[in-house]
């Protein structure tokens, strides 16, 4: 009744996965290979026209938007319920949504610029070229072409790290005297801000969370939920994680730099 179209490796569908597991909610897996370009096959492309993941499919119609999905997987399976009780609580935890639709970009940059970088520049160039020419968004196609040119010395890198550098911040202040982030329970902002810190962990920036006492105390919390574990840790392969660390620590020296420089 509820298939999943994602990416094992995708932040947003990492959003998706969490909400179904943690409201226990049964579904079928379809993953898209991302890096061969399975997001822009014309059967796909029907689905989401946009050539993204994750879309959930539930009784013959198509969602996109990983914040759209939760909210309508808790609308319309109300048991278990993941948004907030409190209005006031609800709206802060669309807050973090909006803050999440400028992280999402900006955590392919540093992603394609640490790790899948070396391994794409491998491919022939026509089939690197075709895979980004893909790209439905413009801004998006010229943000993954400077990304390939240049590595962690693109130009996005810089704005990249300050956009996590204030998430990290917003949320330490969000913390502060509170265990979560929108309101007295775990709830959807969880699930839409936690798969971005685990991005970064992965990535080598394990110092920027621990920088932040709160941040680190909430993402053992977060992370250590069976829900997260079987959406996000056990889904990940080991593989990609060993390279995200590998390609993180690598470049982590040049980035901190950038990241406490501002
Ligand atoms: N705002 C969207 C973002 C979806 C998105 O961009 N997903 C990425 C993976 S995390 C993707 O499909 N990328 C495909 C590509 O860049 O070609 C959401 O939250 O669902």
């Amino acid at each position: 009744m509820l298939a999943l179209h994602h990416g094992p490796v995708s932040t947003a569908s990492e959003r998706a996965r969490f909400v179904l597991e943690e409201k226990g909610l049964a579904w079928t897996s379809h993953p898209v290979d991302l890096l061969a370009g399975a997001q822009h096959d014309p059967a796909y492309r029907a689905l989401n026209p946009k050539g993204q993941v994750p879309t959930l499919v539930h009784d013959g119609s198509a969602l996109r938007e990983s914040s759209v999905i939760a909210e309508y997987l808790d609308e319309v399976f109300p048991e278990s319920p993941i948004r907030p009780a409190a209005a006031k609580d609800r709206a802060r935890a669309r807050l973090w949504d909006k803050t999440i639709d400028e992280v999402h970009p900006v955590t392919g940059v540093l992603t394609y610029a640490i790790a899948f970088r070396p391994m794409l520049l491998k491919k022939p160039k026509a089939e690197l070229d075709a895979l980004v020419a893909a790209i439905v968004d413009p801004a998006r196609r010229a943000m993954r072409q400077s990304v390939l040119d240049h590595g962690v010395e693109a130009p996005e890198m810089r704005p990249a790290l300050a956009i996590y550098v204030a998430l990290l911040n917003e949320m330490e202040a969000e913390l502060s005297g509170a265990d979560w982030l929108a309101g007295p329970a775990f709830s959807v902002a969880e699930t839409a801000v936690a798969p971005f810190i685990q991005r970064i962990a992965h990535l080598g920036m394990g110092e920027l969370i621990a920088a932040r006492p709160r941040v680190a105390a909430w993402f053992e919390r977060v992370r250590a939920r069976p829900a997260f574990i079987r959406a996000v840790t056990d889904v990940i392969p080991a593989p990609v994680v060993a390279n995200f660390q590998a390609t993180g620590a690598e470049a982590w020296p040049r980035l901190r730099t950038i990241a406490v420089s501002g």
